[in-house]
Parts: structure tokens; C-alpha cells; sequence
């Protein structure tokens, strides 16, 4: 053999050679995926799951291969029913959900993709996100979390919108990545993961489109540095409920970081162990949650790929997943309740029984004096959100909302899942963030 032929063979054995770069994906393997079940169990068997709660469960069971197609067709049915029911009230974000949710995968009736127009009304309802911005200081009609979950649908899903924009708009620096001065990493695992998918949708051939890479690679890494600087020493990354959605951000940009910066194993080990105390009973949170141990992301949503349907490896059973709330006894609690708005604060003390939610509690008080502790409530994908309280209500123009606080520290979970223990101090805040 001549020797400019040996040079490519040459090359090809050493390349084979050299161990491919590590991956920093992590992911549960298959022998230990009934460690999944309680997340499994708690989407199918949420016989209640709402309209757009449903796109979250869709997506997820669909992104990780585990319905069955009757399973799928069910849960398909709910999604449209609320997509071409509710269109007109449902928010960008939630839109942006039931596309990714209904074209995750192609199914086997499925010849093209049917969902022009809800990608065309999602390119709408991004324009008035926009166009809310111009109007009231930056702030958008909903939030940064689903305006990246717009951007990431659009571009999944062909629809039109401005590089420049996505570029202008996503920088790190602007208010609406933080609440309350803190990073948010929700916000920031889903812009992380818009943003990668156009940056891999662009070529660099025009010099704006140049820039605006430049730009945009910029964005991801300046993001991915803030969400590992949220890493908790147990390995969480924000908390347990953005934890799933800050791996799939760092899955898909592992040249943003030095491995040596992030231990995926031990992240998967403290959320396993989450897991078996009983922290997603919500189907949005196991939805949320349970991609990333699978070793996916949202990118792997896929229009034109054939659906994987299960159930493969899992064991689904249809008894409700073993939580970790002790029996109820039926003795009765005593905890005090304020309303804090600015420097006025109206508090009592209710009587509940044991193991009720800061929802019964907030309801005892509204019974007790519907002038000062009266309150509304609406259904949001995590349960019950309040929107408003002694007629003060929520507005995202000027960035308000009544906070959940307990011994003056802020909860992490709403209203209808923090379960309440004797002598908490609880306290929904007039507050801005
Ligand atoms: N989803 C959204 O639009 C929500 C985006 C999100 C970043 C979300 C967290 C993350 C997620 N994965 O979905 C978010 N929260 C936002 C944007 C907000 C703001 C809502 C207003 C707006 N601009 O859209 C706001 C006001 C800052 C906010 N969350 C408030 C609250 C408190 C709710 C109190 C109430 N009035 O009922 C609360 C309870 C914090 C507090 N102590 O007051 C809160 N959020 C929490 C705890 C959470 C987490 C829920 C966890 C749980 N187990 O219930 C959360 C996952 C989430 C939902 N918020 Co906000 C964040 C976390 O802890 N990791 C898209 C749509 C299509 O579904």
C-alpha cells in the first residue's frame, strides 16, 4: 500500500482509539429504573391532570419511550381538547407546551406534522410577550421561563422569529432571570436550552448571523456559570424542583464547563433519594424531573422521529406510589396565619386538622373574617396559586405577587402542597420580585 493511502487508515485507527470525549450525561440505568416508578405512577394515575398539566406529563412519558399507545392516545385527547378549546386563553408558555407535547414524537398514523397553526398562533402569542415589554418596563405578560419555552418551540417547530431578538432579549444580565435579586434556575435551564437549540439551527455564513451566535454562545455560558454557581452541597441545582431541568441545561452544553465543575452522579443520587421521600407527588414535578434521569432533554423532542412506546423495562402498577406522609392522626393543629401588606399585618391563630396544606389553613382564616384573610385562588400546572388576597390583587406589569413565607423565610412549594406543622408561623407578603 502506498503510503498516502496508509495516512486516512492510519488516522482512522488512531482516531478509533482515542476514548471518546466523556460524555457528561448521567442518567438512572436500566436495572435500577424502578427507582422511577413513584414519578411514573403519580403521571398516569393522575386521573385529574388538567389541560395543560397534561402537556407536561405528554412530554415527559413521551420524551422517555414509556406509554403505551392507549395510554398515549388518552392523554393526546386531553392536550387537544384544552388546545383547541382554550386557545385564545391559554399563555404563550402553555401553548408552547401542548406543540411540544403533541409533536415530541411522530405516531404511527401520524404522515405530517398537523400543527401549523398552533405554531403560527404561538409566534402570536410570543409578539405580544414582546410587545408587553415595550410597554411596561420590560416586564413580559408572563415570564422568562415561558418565553424560552416559546423560543425553544418556535425553533423546534419551524416557526418564525428574529435571531436578533432571541439574542437581544435573552441576556443574562436582564431582571426577568431573577426574582427577588436571586437566579433563577428554572428560568435559566429553559433559556439555556431555547438558545441551543438556534444556535444550532443558524449558520454563521451572514455577519449578523455571526454576531448573533457570538452573541448567543455567549448568553449559554454566562447562564450555565450561574446555574452551577446555585449548586447546593448535596448536589441539587437550585432546588430539588429545578433540579431536573438545570441537568438537562448542562446536558447540552457540556463544552460551557470543565467537567470537573459539576458531579452528575451525585446530583442523580440526591434526586433518587427525593424521589423515595415523596418530593414529586405532583405530576408537573415528576414530569419535570424525570427526562433528565433518562438521560434526555427537550432537544430530543423530535416531529419526524417514530415514538418509542413501552412499557419496556417499567413495571407500572395502578396502586397509588408509597408516599412518605406518616398516617394521618386526627388530632387538630394550632397554627398562626398573617396577611403582611407593606407595614400592616393582620394575623390569627386557626386550628387544622393534622397534615393539612397552607391552603386549609389560608381557608379556616377566610372563614373565620372574610374581610381580612378572604383570598383567590386559580389552578396553575404546580396546584393552586394565589392571585389575590383582601382584594389586592397579583400583577406581573408591575411585578407583584403574594408570597409564601413560614418563620420568614420563603417556601419553596405552593399553597396546596406545603403541608403545615404545629406553631409554624405562616405568612402570605404583599411583595414585588
Ligand atoms: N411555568 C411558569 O410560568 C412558572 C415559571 C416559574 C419559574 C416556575 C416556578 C418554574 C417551573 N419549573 O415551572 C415560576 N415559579 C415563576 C415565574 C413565578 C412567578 C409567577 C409570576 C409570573 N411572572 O409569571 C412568581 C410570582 C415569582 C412566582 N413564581 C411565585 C411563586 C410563589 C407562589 C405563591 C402564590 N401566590 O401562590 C412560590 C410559592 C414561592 C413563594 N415562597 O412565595 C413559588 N412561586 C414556588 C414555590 C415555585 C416552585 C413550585 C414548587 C412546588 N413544589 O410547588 C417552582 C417550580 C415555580 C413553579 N414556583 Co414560582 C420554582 C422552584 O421552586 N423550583 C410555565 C407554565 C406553562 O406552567
Amino acid at each position: 500500500m502506498r503510503q498516502s493511502h496508509q495516512l486516512p487508515l492510519l488516522g482512522l485507527l488512531l482516531f478509533s482509539l482515542i476514548p471518546r470525549q466523556l460524555c457528561e450525561i448521567c442518567e438512572v440505568s436500566k436495572n435500577n429504573y424502578t427507582d422511577l416508578n413513584p414519578l411514573i405512577n403519580t403521571m398516569i394515575n393522575s386521573k385529574y391532570t388538567k389541560g395543560i398539566q397534561a402537556a407536561n406529563v405528554l412530554l415527559s412519558l413521551r420524551i422517555g419511550g414509556i406509554l403505551n399507545q392507549c395510554q398515549e392516545q388518552q392523554l393526546i385527547q386531553q392536550v387537544k381538547l384544552t388546545v383547541y378549546y382554550k386557545a385564545s386563553t391559554l399563555t404563550s408558555g402553555q401553548l408552547a407546551l401542548a406543540i411540544l407535547a403533541l409533536g415530541a414524537c411522530k405516531t404511527p398514523d401520524e404522515t405530517s406534522m398537523r400543527y401549523p397553526n398552533l405554531v403560527k398562533n404561538l409566534r402570536n402569542k410570543f409578539k405580544a410577550e414582546i410587545k408587553n415589554m415595550g410597554k411596561h418596563n420590560g416586564n413580559p405578560l408572563t415570564n422568562y421561563y415561558q418565553l424560552s419555552l416559546d423560543v425553544l418551540a418556535l425553533c423546534l417547530f419551524r416557526g418564525k422569529f428574529s435571531i436578533t431578538q432571541v439574542a437581544k432579549i435573552f441576556k443574562p444580565e436582564n431582571k426577568n432571570f431573577y426574582f427577588k435579586g436571586q437566579f433563577s434556575v428554572d428560568t435559566g435551564a429553559m433559556a439555556v436550552l431555547a438558545l441551543t437549540c438556534v444556535k444550532n439551527i443558524t449558520n454563521g455564513k451572514k455577519k449578523t448571523d455571526m454576531e448573533n451566535l457570538n452573541n448567543i454562545n455567549n448568553h449559554i455560558k454566562s447562564l450555565i456559570g450561574k446555574i452551577l454557581s446555585q449548586k447546593k452541597e448535596n448536589g441539587l441545582l437550585g432546588n430539588i424542583y429545578s433540579t431536573g431541568e438545570a441537568m438537562q441545561a448542562l446536558f447540552v452544553s457540556s463544552d460551557y464547563y470543565n467537567e470537573s465543575k459539576w458531579d452528575c452522579q451525585q446530583t442523580l443520587d440526591t434526586v433518587i433519594m427525593e424521589i423515595h421521600k415523596g418530593a414529586f407527588r405532583i405530576p408537573t414535578a415528576a414530569a419535570q424531573i424525570l427526562p433528565a434521569l433518562m438521560g434526555k432533554t427537550y432537544l430530543n423532542v423530535n416531529k419526524d422521529s417514530p415514538c418509542v412506546y413501552g412499557p419496556g423495562d417499567f413495571n407500572i402498577s395502578t396502586v397509588e406510589p408509597i408516599t412518605a406522609t406518616p398516617p394521618l392522626s386526627p388530632s387538630q393543629i394550632q397554627v398562626n396565619y398573617s396577611v403582611v401588606i407593606i407595614k400592616e399585618t393582620h394575623s390569627t391563630t386557626v386550628s387544622v386538622a393534622n397534615g393539612s396544606v397552607f391552603l386549609d389553613v389560608m381557608e379556616a382564616a377566610q372563614k373565620e373574617n372574610a374581610t381580612l384573610f378572604g383570598f383567590t385562588v386559580e389552578e396553575r400546572s404546580w396546584g393552586p396559586y394565589i392571585t389575590s388576597v383582601q382584594g389586592l390583587t397579583a400583577n406581573n406589569n408591575n411585578r407583584t405577587f403574594w408570597e409564601l413565607l413560614n418563620n420568614g423565610q420563603p417556601l419553596d412549594q405552593g399553597v396546596g402542597s406545603y403541608i403545615v406543622h404545629e406553631g409554624d408561623n405562616l405568612e402570605v407578603r404583599w411583595s414585588t420580585y
